[in-house]
């Protein structure tokens, strides 16, 4: 395989997620700019290059150029290099750097390249490579079934396993790029799953073949891709640049690109996409602009996108396709920016969090028409939210990043049921149809070894486990049939743990190098209600 260009150097300096987050109310003066020393090149080539890039165009870290940080104060930006950043992994260098030199390293992210780096059809395809030992195969090169296989992603040494999801043996373990992030994508039939890296790396990757396919660069820094309905098409939500790239899931090659700006011309970071299987399409979160977009998946739409069409709330038909067929556009216009989506399972309903991280805002994505903004401080997770029947309704469950809490949310009039304490804010949330529980992290904070089990009936946490003594328990998944949840130890030397999911007992532990999310290729390619999509 070719070499990966952008690809930083491992380190041992944690990642550093989120410096572009909470920039959107930090819109401040213009900062007086002066030559980048020396002196500070090799401070930020020491500290920062392995998450951010040496070219600061990004890595296991945001790109740390200006047009990115345009909102983000000079103050917020020290304090950041300063203290770290809570709720990410971004460390803090206040006890190895002097004030001077961290006013330096702002002055220097805050400095322009030059350019703006372009990444167009043509740096894209330039850097598509096929894995020459790769062959395809008509059937599985195993015995396993293939609709129960894991995806172990072990961000420690950046590998992923394969796993039998019967015997929880390991099947292989391959070499991905670095830094992946968020759920790789199933194509229906599970055969061929696409994994992407936050500098922008996709990989196609074949189930039965064990093998790699095929790789591209579509981004410089990008968020998560989403899979189409039929498993031909991906789309890719870039920070950098801003733009949704689709690609053929057949050979990686552009189909069309998506300059991301919003009706009025503003430039956007593109926060993530979701396929929203019952309505065909790609649902979009832009990370500045107060528009979702949705983008056909089908190549017969018809002109008016099959009854997505609503103008009323957003005047001079914004809102109907500027396009007709495959990948017709069509905006919806909300208050403000929304991150972080949930879907009800009809996919008629969308939840995002507002910027602010105070509440939930629901969107009918029929009417295209903001139906309700639930009261939720404390930024909710909404991403990791699951949903299931309760009393004869459904409630939707999401952690938060910054409160110590679990919110149940009433589906039918999206109001909140019940909140639950927990020992810290959690990131992932899990179950399935077959399970009487839901599993949830305490990811932040001293308690990070716990784990709760949720009783979904009585809507109380009945267990709380603590499998490894102050090592991080996070995200679970489950087997194909509810029987068993798998837990990782999110350390270097960590592991996944396979629990009985009734009786909550201890079934087995595998070594593992920080896996950090596990897939169940029939839960995903099912959109199982217990887990995220
Ligand atoms: Fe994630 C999923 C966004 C930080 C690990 N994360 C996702 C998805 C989004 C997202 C939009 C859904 C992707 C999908 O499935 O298509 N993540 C964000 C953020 O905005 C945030 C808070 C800040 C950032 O820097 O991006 C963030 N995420 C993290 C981490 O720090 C984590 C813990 C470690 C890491 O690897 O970066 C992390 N995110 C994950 C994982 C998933 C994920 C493991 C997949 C969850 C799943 O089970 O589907």
């Amino acid at each position: 395989m070719k070499q990966n260009t952008f690809m930083p150097k491992l380190a041992g300096v944690l990642l550093a997620t989120c410096m572009l987050a909470g920039a959107a109310e930090a819109r401040g003066k213009k900062m007086e700019l002066y030559p980048v020393s020396d002196a500070t090149k090799g401070v930020y080539q020491e500290l920062c290059a392995e998450c951010h890039g040496g070219d600061r165009l990004g890595g296991i870290g945001p790109a740390l150029i200006t047009e990115s940080l345009t909102r983000l104060k000079a103050s917020a930006a020290t304090s950041t290099i300063k203290e770290g950043r809570v709720h990410t992994q971004m460390p803090a260098f206040g006890d190895q750097l002097n004030d001077q030199q961290i006013a330096d390293l702002v002055n220097m992210v805050k400095t322009p390249l030059g350019a703006m780096p372009v990444w167009g059809e043509k740096e894209i395809d330039a850097t598509r490579v096929f894995n020459e030992d790769y062959q395809p195969v008509d059937a599985p090169v195993y015995d396993s079934d293939p609709l129960n296989l894991f995806v172990v992603v072990e961000t420690g040494d950046h590998y992923a396993t394969v796993m039998d999801g019967d015997t929880f043996e390991p099947l292989t373990r391959f070499k991905t790029q670095f830094a992946l992030h968020g759920g790789p994508k199933f194509t229906p039939d599970g055969h061929f799953v696409f994994f992407m890296s936050r500098d922008g790396w996709i990989t196609k990757y074949d189930m039965w073949a064990l093998k790699v396919v095929a790789e591209v660069r579509g981004g410089i820094n990008s968020r998560n891709i989403a899979i189409s309905r039929d498993g031909k098409h991906i789309a890719l939500a870039n920070y950098l640049p801003h733009s949704l790239v689709m690609l053929s899931a057949e050979d990686l090659s552009v189909e069309k690109i998506f300059e991301a700006e919003s009706l009025g011309g503003d430039t956007t970071r593109v926060s993530a996409v979701y396929q929203a299987p019952e309505r065909d399409s790609f649902v979009v979160a832009m990370k500045d602009v107060p528009e979702v977009w949705e983008v056909a998946t089908n190549a017969n739409a018809e002109p008016e996108f099959d009854g997505y069409v609503d103008a009323e709330n957003y005047g001079k038909d914004a809102s109907k396709p500027t396009s007709e067929g495959l990948f017709a556009l069509r905006r919806i216009a909300v208050d403000a920016p929304m991150d972080d989506f949930f879907f009800d399972q009809s996919y008629k309903h969308l939840m995002g969090s507002s910027r602010d991280g105070k509440s939930g805002v629901v969107v009918d994505m029929d009417e295209g028409t903001t139906i309700a903004t639930i009261d939720l401080p404390g930024f909710p997770h909404l991403g990791s939210g699951i949903s299931w029947d309760w009393q004869g309704k459904s409630v939707m469950v999401t952690p938060h990043l910054s409160e110590s809490k679990i919110s149940v949310i009433d589906m039918t009039n999206w109001s909140v049921l019940k909140t639950l304490d927990t020992a810290g804010p959690g990131f992932f949330m899990r179950s399935h149809e077959n399970s009487k529980y839901a599993w949830a992290d305490v990811f932040f904070g001293p308690n990070k070894d716990q784990m709760y089990v949720i009783d979904k009936e009585t809507l109380e946490i009945v267990k709380t486990l603590k499998p490894l003594p102050g090592k991080t328990a996070a995200h679970i998944e489950f087997d194909r049939d509810g029987s068993h949840a798998i837990l990782s130890i999110w350390e270097n030397d960590g592991m996944i743990i396979i629990y009985d999911a009734k009786t909550l007992e201890e079934v087995k532990r595998i070594p593992m190098s920080k896996p950090s999310g596990k897939y169940n290729v029939w839960n995903k390619i099912t959109f199982s209600a217990g887990t995220s999509h």
